[in-house]
């Protein structure tokens, strides 16, 4: 099929849901009330490992309106996967509903049920916990020591979450001794927090027939309806997951949390609905940040600029609980074998835990640490070469048929088109050449131009059949129904899926509706995430609709008593070929036939995926203040491979999106904890500067369809998680043309810049 052919997939239609969002008619699970509702609140520790040696809630119990309170004494003892991942791969079980151990500052020790928030919340006060404080590691360094005290019982030891991770091709030794230029470089990052504008929220209800109804701002909804069944010893069909609208998730919102647990036991002890709702203090405490990272890499490197070896250690801080620090482990370690290619490669990665807060998933999954360090290190080999920056990584891109991280060969030459595309559009030579770095209206302005690279792969859990799921409805009159699982976290996701099904079926765009989040009606959906929603779903949807095509030609073929092989289906009409007097509208086709009644066709579509990867290059320019440090995005030229794109202005807006996270994860994002007490520092958005709307840089986004991936429909692969990863590299490298001072690390703060001029003065 060319370009020209599409008729909805490719255009920008307007969204399935505007008009609800826009107007403020959407329901979020915020939006639900109903008389009698309770709210939930929870009592977090205020020291960061402890055994628990007595909890006294009676004044909390005899509180007028406080319905309930539960502690460790009163919850099913079962240890859940924090992360309810149909892959146990990805998640360890080392999580209790409530224990009587804290294992970080903010957990969870009792939960109250009251007749409002006020009341919950003033209960809590009245809860007496006596501690018993054990020794704490509050650091990766320090959780590594020989005699460091163990934070969890479960595990392979040491305080690491799972076996170190390691990977290796080729003979590194080798490879080194090959090289004309080695660079040895320590790098590491901080703690940024997927700021969705929905805080975690969950209704629970319980019915009659001890039914448990759940709402939930889920990623993933059927794991939750996994996990919950699995704590609460119910079968599959006495949970059921309601997703609404969703205000962003980000991959934080895979995990199932502790207050998802309590929100529904409360419920079951009190009989009465429970809501339970996260302040924005609270997704700092007990939400998912992205894992911190301290990582050295070396590689070497032949004169023309061939990278022939590398080695790279990381280790990740998972924090107190193992979420999903197995899956970003594997990811990011495997990950770091690939971008740039090299045969001679070794990466081990960790996971270690300390007292502090939970890391988990968070877009671009162990990868944004890796690309970082292997993307300043490409620009420092580039700059030490005399190779220009964006030269050195054309040279250097993964090619069609090199090993993906997933084993796979890469399909198509993505990168080097992003890389050669952005190049010209951004008038990359004659830019970064000009000698003229100063700003006219600030002489304390220092301008830089700066590139950063990525791919990241979507989906594909091997030994998990049918990921995606989608059923298509032919209604009596014609209109169809889309049914899937997928969550809608705000992306547009369910338009692209709609697009797809039209497309496919060859009805009008409007005549398509989607039903999601209900895993009674929903077909089953492993969700969204691994950037993977219209790779995945759309295939299975496009499959789904391919077969009530078929039937709905068959009814008319039938009508009209012609060969079903002559007909064609547009826009809803069925028209004969060489016969342009005769059609039937899809009404018409679905009507009673031969004296049976009007009927709907439905079918199923399932796939199995491969792993398709997309690509990226990121051309930036910053203006660095050298009087206050202050570093300034201006200008970002984002140029991604998508394979096809469906609905280009959404596409575009999840690039936007995550650049504008990637530049607050850059400059400005860093939730701090104290590493002598396992505190936190700046919980919530009075001291966490993430960027608004006032900091974006001019973005001139570029879509390239370079390297379609045959497993995605028409071609389609991921872009959620991308655009998050390119542009942290590509800022520190334009500070580095624009100051000369090397940053190793995220964020990089005012403070960092006027330090680092200060010590290159003193050089
Ligand atoms: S971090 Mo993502 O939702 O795989």
């Amino acid at each position: 099929m060319t370009k020209q052919d599409f008729r909805i997939v490719g255009k920008s239609v307007k969204r399935a849901d505007v008009i609800e969002k826009v107007t403020g008619e959407g329901k979020y699970t915020g939006d639900y009330h109903w008389p009698g509702l309770l709210h939930g609140k929870i009592k977090r520790s205020e020291i960061a490992h402890a055994r628990i040696k007595h909890i006294d809630v009676s004044k909390a119990l005899a509180y007028p309106g406080v319905k309930a309170v539960l502690t460790h004494h009163d919850v099913p003892k079962v240890l859940h996967y924090g992360s309810p991942h149909p892959r146990s791969a990805s998640c360890t079980k080392d999580q209790y509903i409530l224990e009587d151990k804290v294992r970080f500052w903010g957990e969870g020790v009792a939960a109250v049920a009251a007749i409002s928030e006020e009341i919950a919340d003033e209960a809590l006060d009245l809860i007496e916990v006596e501690y018993e404080p054990l020794p704490g590691v509050y650091d990766v360094d320090s959780a590594q020591l020989p005699d460091a005290p163990q934070i969890h019982e479960v595990g392979p030891g040491g305080n690491l979450v799972i076996p170190p991770v390691h990977v290796e091709r080729g003979d590194v030794d080798a490879g080194f001794a090959k090289a004309d230029l080695i660079l040895e470089g320590e790098f590491e990052g901080g703690r940024p927090v997927p700021t969705y504008m929905e805080p975690n929220i969950c209704v629970a209800d319980w019915d009659g027939s001890n039914k448990l109804t759940f709402w939930t701002s889920t990623q993933t909804s059927f794991m939750v309806r996994g996990a919950l069944a699995e704590v609460l010893g119910l079968p599959l069909n006495k949970v059921r997951v309601l997703v609404d609208h969703m205000g962003g998730g980000f991959g934080a919102k895979q995990d199932l949390f502790q207050h998802e647990f309590l929100c529904a036991l409360l419920a079951k002890k009190c009989r009465r609905a429970v809501k339970m709702e996260f302040t924005r203090r609270e997704t700092f405490i007990a939400g998912r940040s992205r894992h911190p990272f301290k990582l050295k890499l070396k590689q070497g490197f032949r004169k023309d600029g061939t990278l022939v070896a590398r080695d790279m250690q990381i280790i990740y801080e998972s924090g107190a609980y193992g979420s999903h620090s197995p899956g970003v482990t594997t990811v990011g370690t495997f990950s770091a074998t690939s971008l740039f290619r090299v045969e001679n490669v070794r990466v081990n990665g960790r996971a270690v835990y300390t007292n502090t807060p939970i890391a988990g998933a968070y877009r671009g999954y162990g990868v944004v640490q890796t690309y970082f360090a292997l993307d300043i290190q490409m620009d420092e080999a580039a700059e030490k070469l005399g190779i220009d920056p964006a030269e050195m990584r054309l040279r250097n891109a993964v090619r069609e048929g090199d090993i993906a991280p997933s084993g796979h060969p890469i399909i198509g030459r993505g990168l080097e088109a992003c890389i050669s595309h952005g190049i010209k559009a951004f008038d990359w030579a004659a830019t970064r050449d000009n000698p003229d770095r100063s700003d006219p209206l600030n002489p304390a302005i220092r301008k830089g131009w700066g590139v950063g690279c990525e791919m990241h792969g979507s989906s594909a859990y091997p030994g998990i059949k049918e990921q995606g799921n989608a059923t298509v409805k032919m209604n009596e009159d014609g209109s169809v129904t889309l049914l899937t699982g997928a969550a809608g976290l705000g992306t547009g996701a369910h338009t692209a899926l709609a697009q797809i099904v039209a497309e496919e079926l060859g009805v009008t765009f409007e005549s398509v509706s989607v039903v999601h989040g209900d895993t009674d009606v929903v077909p089953w959906d492993i969700g969204a995430f691994a950037s993977h929603t219209t790779y995945l779903v759309g295939s299975a949807a496009r499959i789904a609709a391919a077969k009530v095509r078929a039937r709905v030609l068959a009814r008319a073929a039938e009508k009209l008593q012609e060969q079903v092989e002559h007909l064609r289906m547009v826009d809803g009409i069925i028209t004969v070929d060489g016969k342009p007097g005769q059609s039937l509208t899809v009404f018409e086709a679905m009507g009673p036939s031969r004296g049976i009644p009007a009927e709907h066709l439905i079918d199923t579509g399932s796939y199995n995926p491969t792993k398709s990867y997309s690509f990226a290059a990121h051309f930036v320019e910053v203006a660095v203040d050298t009087e206050t440090g202050i570093i300034e995005c201006r200008k970002v030229m984002p140029v991604h491979d998508v394979g096809r794109v469906i609905h280009p202005i959404a596409a575009q807006g999840q690039i936007e999106g995550g650049i504008q996270q990637g530049i607050g994860h850059t400059l400005t994002e860093d939730y701090i904890i104290d590493r002598s007490n396992g505190r936190s520092l700046n919980a919530g958005l009075v001291d966490y500067k993430m960027p608004l709307s006032m900091d974006m840089p001019d973005i001139q986004t570029i879509i390239l369809e370079a390297a379609p991936d045959p497993g995605g429909p028409w071609g389609a692969k991921g872009v959620g998680e991308d655009p998050i990863i390119a542009i942290g590299p590509a800022i520190a490298n334009a500070v580095y043309d624009a100051i000369g001072v090397r940053f190793h690390h995220y964020p990089i703060t005012p403070e960092d810049v006027l330090n680092g001029l200060r010590r290159k003065a003193a050089e």
